[in-house]
């Protein structure tokens, strides 16, 4: 909190607010330049909101300085619109990552317990992480038809034009491939195509990027595909989207050569190993060659090498059971702490982050680092002035490592956190207890909806992709809707209320703003209308209730069925209600912590009123029940004794894919219980209530995945 951005608006004259006001625009016009056309971004994206969010305020306290020409005053054209989108039909991955051995010997004997192998050995693919960007291309008998950046995962960019024009990647595969074939893989610059690219920029005034990953994503987001023939990209093929056929291939290493056969580059330094020791081998053996392979790589993916194993390992959330990334370690540079600024996010928790003196740190320039709590600022003993040591690892936010004393580090004084929350409430900060019982070390304010910085952070996340996702109704236009004195969205309800509102109001009318026209007005009133029938899992996720993420959301979506069913459940639960807490820890996952978090925001009378007022405007469909078509749909389960063929997880996981629902012990309500060898007083149990009683063998036919 030392730049003039910490100043309270209303404390400040005009003149120093036209003079903060001007500098703001140029800011913000220049990040917009460097994003928007040069693929540069030059502020993180809490950056570039903290700019744009102050100018903001600013304006609502100084409209008589607002400019015409402010950036405020657009909306939209963001580089979403520079090209078309592809929905991948197979999401594409992310991997989960690894920074230590430890964390391998682990992924390796998850492995083997999930399989239960006892012992038997289990082969995996090793090969360098290409630094570069994924990309899916399709062939369609044979013949390049499209290709989409990786997006979000579910959704990229369409960049067919410009892949068409990178050497590595072959337009007609030989007759005997898929009708349909998505090949996946990375796009990279080697070292010397970089150098010499950069050295041509420097020369002739061209742009010159910070590194070859840069370099490369810049190359290709070109809208005009003479630029991308131009620079010198390549491909390494290493995995595979959508395929029509069976495809005989049964492991990873047979398919990626075959994609050498096929014509693709494909990475020499791939080899099959069958322990974490033999993994981790390979790592060293990468990490000592890493500067002489002539391109990027940030680390070594492990992957289980038999693709039906893989596909009984299957996902946690949206990453591979079967597939992790060794990274290597991070990179770090000295430099100056000049100040530290709290931030607050959409759950109220007051983050420091630490502004720094510029330095490069891997070939990328760090301006700030997170300090993650008081606690840390505490014991780093870190004062604005002091030497710092930044630290980098990949994609992972910089933080600081440590505090290089110097004499005049004493006479410093140490940072003080705030003790009320930055909005205009002042409201507490408190430390809210941990799972364990303990004091957090994270400082959230008390004030939930009617803060005003969680306000606007819940309903970004209320129209994010995962949650209502309002096509046209993006975190800028939130912003904007939020600050808009003529049809303000301030709470989610009034998303809902929009159209009417704007058809109250012929004065000031939305399509007459800049920014939007008749035509961007009406796509965002259907797509509003669209979204007032919503999921129940859609629904208890965008409400932002802490500790209910996505998947818990599913959870209690599938549990409950109804959005009544869930509503009533939580107000009984704070009403004290110890049934209804207990119904609701029984389902998988749910814990302690989500049920404090759920009676935490139905307790709040904001919150309610918000909710209540929300309710009104939606359709709430009752929750898609898992597959209803199975053999076992709908019936609950109990596993008891061993198994033999897989691990209790995996069982649990196919039962529940199959639409059962597993339960630990055996009731009137258990329609099947699964015996195994050590079976004992449920087995005894379910014969007393005269449950059906299965073998292993007996389930695995029932079920069809014998
Ligand atoms: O080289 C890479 N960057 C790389 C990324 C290699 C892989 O085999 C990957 C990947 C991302 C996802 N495999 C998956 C499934």
């Amino acid at each position: 909190m030392t730049s003039s951005a910490d100043t309270p608006v209303d404390t400040l004259s005009p003149l120093e607010a036209s003079a903060e006001i001007a500098r703001l625009s140029e800011a913000i016009r220049e990040a917009d330049r460097l994003y928007y056309q040069d693929d540069a971004p030059s502020l993180s994206d809490a950056d570039y909101d903290r700019l744009r969010l102050r100018l903001i305020a600013l304006e609502a306290q100084f409209p008589e300085l607002v400019r015409p020409d402010s950036p405020t005053r657009k909306v939209g054209a963001g580089p979403s619109e520079k090209f078309e989108k592809i929905r991948h039909v197979v999401p594409m991955l992310s991997l989960d990552n690894a920074f230590s051995e430890e964390d391998v010997v682990d992924f390796v004997g998850r492995v083997h317990k999930f399989l239960a192998t006892h012992g038997q050995p289990v082969t995996f693919t090793a090969e360098p992480k290409i630094d570069g960007l994924s990309l899916s291309i399709r062939y369609e008998g044979g013949r390049l038809v499209s290709a989409a950046t990786r997006g979000d995962g579910a959704e990229g960019e369409n960049v067919t034009a410009n892949v068409l024009t990178i050497a590595d990647v072959p337009q007609q595969l030989p007759g005997d491939v898929p009708a349909v074939l998505e090949v996946r893989g990375e796009v990279y610059m080697s070292h010397a195509d970089f150098a010499a690219l950069n050295a041509k920029a420097e020369a002739f005034g061209g742009k010159v990027f910070a590194n070859p990953r840069n370099a490369a994503a810049g190359s290709l987001r070109q809208l005009d595909p003479k630029i991308t023939a131009s620079r010198p990209l390549k491909f390494f093929a290493y995995a595979w989207g959508e395929i029509s056929a069976d495809w005989a291939v049964e492991t990873q290493f047979d398919r990626v050569q075959a994609f050498g056969r096929w014509g693709f580059s494909v990475n020499p330094r791939m080899v099959r190993c069958s322990s974490a020791e033999e993994l981790l081998a390979v790592y060293r053996g990468l990490e000592a060659d890493r500067a002489g392979l002539g391109y990027d790589i940030d680390g070594v993916v492990y992957k289980v090498d038999r693709i039906d194993l893989q596909t009984r390992l299957g996902f946690v959330s949206r990453s591979p059971r079967w597939a992790i990334a060794h990274k290597f370690p991070a990179e770090k540079a000295r430099t100056v702490l000049e100040g530290i600024d709290v931030q607050v996010g959409r759950t109220g928790a007051h983050t420091p982050v630490a502004r720094l003196t510029p330095v490069t740190v891997g070939g990328v320039v760090v301006t700030n680092a997170t300090l993650h709590n008081a606690d840390e600022i505490e014991r780093l003993d870190a004062r604005i002035g002091d030497t710092v040591i930044v630290q980098r690892a990949g994609d992972v936010i910089p933080q600081i490592v440590e505090v290089v004393k110097d004499d005049a580090h004493d006479g410093r004084s140490p940072f003080e956190f705030p003790h009320v929350c930055l909005c205009d409430l002042a409201t507490p900060l408190v430390r809210e207890e941990t799972a364990a019982g303990e004091e957090g070390k994270i400082r959230r304010c008390t004030g939930e909806f009617a803060c005003p910085f969680q306000r606007q952070e819940h309903l970004r996340h209320f129209v994010s992709r995962r949650a209502f996702d309002i096509e046209g109704l993006g975190e800028k236009q939130i912003e904007f809707f939020f600050h808009d004195p003529d049809l303000p969205i301030r709470e989610p309800s009034d998303i809902f209320t929009l159209a009417a509102r704007n058809a109250e109001n012929p004065l000031k009318k939305l399509e007459n703003k800049e920014g939007f026209g008749a035509v961007s007005v009406a796509k965002l009133f259907s797509a509003i209308e669209a979204r007032r029938t919503v999921s129940l899992e859609r629904f208890v996720f965008a409400l932002g209730i802490r500790n209910v993420g996505e998947t818990t959301a599913k959870q209690l979506a599938r549990a409950y069925g109804s959005w009544s069913a869930f509503h009533d459940a939580a107000e009984k639960i704070v009403a004290g209600d110890g049934v209804a807490r207990e119904e609701m820890d029984a389902i998988d996952q749910i814990g302690e912590t989500v049920i404090d978090s759920i009676a935490a925001y139905f307790r709040e009378p904001h919150n309610r009123a918000i909710v209540e007022k929300l309710v009104a405007h939606l359709t709430i469909l009752d929750a898609e029940k898992p597959k209803a078509d199975t053999a076992i749909a709908g019936k609950t389960v109990v596993f008891t004794g061993s198994l033999e063929k897989m691990t209790r997880d995996e069982a649990k996981a196919q039962a529940e894919r199959l639409g059962a629902k597993v339960a630990g012990s055996v009731s009137a309500k258990t329609h099947i219980v699964v015996a195994g060898p050590g079976a004992g007083s449920k087995l005894a149990k379910a014969q007393a209530l005269g449950v059906q009683v299965l073998s292993e063998d007996e389930w695995l036919a029932l079920v069809g995945e014998g």
